[in-house]
């Protein structure tokens, strides 16, 4: 079934914040954002600006009636910054006017006064002047003091690792309106509709009861808006209690590349350790997040990184410590693959750097070290229904691996100036909140009268097509058309206490919740029925719109048996409560079981280098996914096209520019490239492995919305594959984005280092 936005989508009928039909004497508001990435506030003057027609307000930290403070995990966060500020682009004041132009000119006409200070911007740096955001946290396993004298090859390295812009088509931003006695309705661009809640009552000092946030779709999230659209939410929300009218804020293109925070670089050092059969014995590493200026999601994402940081492979002696370090950077926040990407270029670097050293090709080190079933993972979860091997093994065979090799070999010979080069991914990435109490989801399902169904989840919609499954899952539990469903908005009014739409959860969480709602919809429905045909209750089932008895048709068909519930005084309105079973973590011992399941596979890369020049393109994707049993194969096709090639354009084009004092160089769509049709993949063949899908997964179907962004680490390999093979001097690099400049500078190193020292 194809994704029930598309025609929406395709003839801009769809509508996004910025499309909501705004109210008369709506005012628009523009943010006023430091200059510095650290100084002191010694002065603001909004004497010119205040003085420019149709500017109506300029709020600052001291207009804030209840709370400045916007820190989710963390109270590190001031809304607007009071005596000093952490980071270029923290906002310092909104300023409120008749029109957007008028806001955004005023907001230049605000004059700060600074005192520059020293930023930081390196989390090395940062960690060594004790500026840490949490404690480090140290996950381990075996006894790896012991396991390197057992070991054959041992191999240290550095890693350097590039953030990335979320770049969502559709920018954050805020629609608030005042209703009757202090009421304030929200429209935000923002995959947590009850964070920008519970921070809009916050700062206002009003109780949640009192904030409706609602949500119809976003035009991209990310991970972007889980955590940084609360802020802006709350500024819209601020205006408009202070004003009394609707205020809208939608950030410039410009304003959010600089403002907003992006995946976080990480720097690493490893010591990894093989015996004489390539079995890795032990992996040890440190890693070094720069989480920006405050926590935000900063905490959880190192807590992911350390889930992930022995990739898909089973490593019996481990320890792997992560320091989550505060620079003058924007505070850096949720990304696709939360961490996990992270922690997975660090053991593939590892893994890349001894099959260089030891004279093999990765791919033998890569599988001889993946898990198996009943492997302990780091961190005491056992792997179960393990299918990496099942992955790697029909992707060797589908795509021909020994031919890919073989040609690309052949081309390598008979081309001096042109290099391919080819790598593999393995994959397995663990679903679920690693914070077990997130995993949760409630579903508001009413059947009107006509026998037509409204359903109302935690669910956010941003592209991803979950509203087209949720319609899916009530259809086929009610055995009704889908033209019947439709899925509203996310409002905090019909389902509270929502978890962000994120972690790739999105469909099982809700979609257990409206399969419990409509399960229960159904049994009351079959005893009405029941009366009504005069048989019992397990003869009858509802398929096609008709009830069944014992399979056959009966003249009884959805619509009447709606009206006869409804004559009846039957409630045809339910709400159903999942909370994921199993799952809980102990983080005194930094063990437990965290994930509900897995999702393996493995990705094949291959790419071209010019060896002049240093450019390069992205050949061939080739996968194999463990879907599970996909309720969406078109939309989750999508998913994985999409993934990869964002995946791919972290490790390659995709460069952030930051200067020495923190100011962000690559802050427009000229300076920081993203692949664009050219630049993605002549071919991405993705194959499903045939698997039955695990129980806890919506109707076996597995999250599909993070995994796949990880095979685009491929492209990095490859690519150093290719560069080794015109320059054998090269030793491995790993400084990503590995963009074309680092490229050429690679081609004609003369770097012979020794890499066991
Ligand atoms: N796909 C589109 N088109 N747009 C997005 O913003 N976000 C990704 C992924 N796929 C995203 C997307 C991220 S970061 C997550 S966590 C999941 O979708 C969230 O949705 P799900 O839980 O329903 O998969
Ligand atoms: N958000 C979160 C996430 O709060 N916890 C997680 O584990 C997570 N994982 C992926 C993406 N977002
Ligand atoms: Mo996705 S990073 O979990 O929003």
């Amino acid at each position: 079934m194809k994704n029930i936005d598309t025609v929406g989508h395709v003839t801009g009928k769809s509508v996004y914040l910025d499309d909501i039909p705004t109210i008369a004497g709506t005012l628009h508001a523009a943010v006023v954002g430091s200059e510095f990435a650290h100084a002191k506030i010694i002065n603001i003057n909004i004497n010119e600006a205040a003085k420019i027609e149709g500017v109506v307000k300029i709020i600052l930290h001291s207009d804030i009636p209840g709370e400045n403070q916007i820190g989710g995990i963390i109270e590190d966060e001031m809304l607007l910054a009071e005596h000093e500020v952490h980071y270029q682009g923290q906002p310092i004041a909104v300023v409120v006017a008749e029109s957007e132009r008028i806001a955004r000119r005023a907001a230049h006409m605000v004059k700060v006064t600074y005192e520059e200070l020293a930023p930081v911007t390196n989390p090395r740096e940062a960690k060594e002047k004790s500026l840490l955001l949490i404690p480090p946290r140290t996950f381990s396993m075996g006894n790896i003091d012991e396991a390197w004298r057992k070991c054959k090859h041992i191999v240290n390295g550095t890693v350097e690792i590039g953030g990335q812009e979320h770049l969502y088509i559709e920018t954050q931003g805020a629609y608030a309106y005042p209703m009757e006695g202090g009421y304030i309705r929200v429209h935000s661009s923002t995959q947590g509709p009850t964070a920008v809640q519970k921070t809009i009552s916050k700062v206002l000092g009003v109780p949640m009861h009192l904030i409706e946030v609602d949500v119809v779709r976003l035009g991209g999230g990310f991970g972007g808006k889980e955590d940084q659209a609360s802020g802006f939410a709350a500024m819209a929300a601020l205006a408009t209690h202070i004003t009394g009218k609707p205020v809208k804020l939608v950030l410039p293109r410009h304003d959010d590349m600089r403002i907003t925070g992006k995946r976080h670089p990480y720097s690493a050092d490893f010591k990894i350790g093989l015996s004489d059969d390539l079995k890795i014995l032990a992996y040890e590493a440190t890693l070094y997040q720069n989480g920006g200026a405050a926590a935000d999601l900063s905490p959880a994402i190192l807590e992911r990184t350390l889930f992930h940081s022995t990739g898909s492979y089973f490593i019996p002696n481990t320890r792997v410590t992560a320091y989550s370090c505060k620079t003058n950077l924007p505070p850096n926040t949720a990304f696709r693959g939360f961490g996990g990407p992270q922690g997975m270029f660090v053991i593939e670097s590892a893994i890349a750097k001894a099959a260089e050293h030891i004279g093999v090709d990765a791919i033998d080190i890569q599988k001889a070290n993946l898990l198996k079933e009943n492997d302990e993972f780091q961190y005491g979860q056992r792997a179960e229904n393990v299918n990496a091997h099942k992955c790697i093994e029909l992707a060797s065979n589908k795509f021909n691996l020994v031919n890919l090799k073989k040609s690309i070999e052949n081309y390598n010979k008979n081309n001096k100036y042109s290099k391919s080069g080819l790598a593999i991914m393995p994959l397995c990435f663990g679903i679920s909140f690693t914070n077990t109490a997130m995993n949760q989801a409630r579903a508001l399902v009413h059947i009107y009268q006509d026998g037509s169904v409204s359903v109302s989840t935690g669910a956010i919609e941003m592209g991803q097509g979950v509203n087209t499954k949720l319609a899916q899952i009530t259809a086929l539990m009610l055995g009704i058309s889908i033209q019947r469903v439709k899925v509203h908005s996310t409002n905090t009014t019909r389902v509270a206490n929502t978890s962000p739409t994120a972690a790739s959860t999105g469909a099982d969480l809700n979609g257990h919740a409206v399969r419990i709602a409509t399960s229960a919809l159904k049994k009351r429905l079959i005893s009405v029925a029941a009366q009504e045909l005069g048989c019992s209750e397990d003869e009858l089932n509802i398929e096609n719109e008709t009830i069944t008895l014992n399979g056959k048709i009966t003249h009884l068909s959805w619509q009447n048996l709606i009206k006869k519930a409804h004559l009846k005084r039957i409630a045809l309105t339910e709400n159903g409560h999942y909370a994921t079973p199993i799952i809980y973590f102990d983080k005194t011992k930094e063990k437990g079981h965290p994930f509900a399941y897995h999702v393996y596979g493995t990705g094949i890369i291959t790419v071209t280098v010019d060896c002049l020049r240093g450019t390069y393109c992205i050949d061939d994707v080739y996968i194999v996914h463990d879907f599970g049993n996909s309720i969406n194969s078109i939309i989750d096709l999508g998913q994985v096209e999409g993934a990869v090639v964002q995946g791919i354009g972290w490790v390659t084009m995709e460069e952030l520019a930051f200067d020495k004092k923190g100011k962000l160089l690559s802050n427009s769509l000229s300076t920081y490239k993203v692949p664009d049709i050219f630049f993605a993949p002549k071919t991405i063949e993705c194959i499903a492995l045939p698997t039955e899908g695990p129980n806890l997964a919506i109707l076996r179907s597995k999250a599909i919305g993070e995994p796949p962004f990880m095979y685009g680490i491929a492209a990095f390999f490859a690519i150093q594959n290719a560069i080794k093979s015109f320059n054998p001097k090269h030793r491995f690099k790993f400084d990503s984005p590995l963009t074309p400049e680092k490229v050429l500078m690679q081609l004609y190193s003369k770097d012979e280092t020794d890499i066991t020292k």
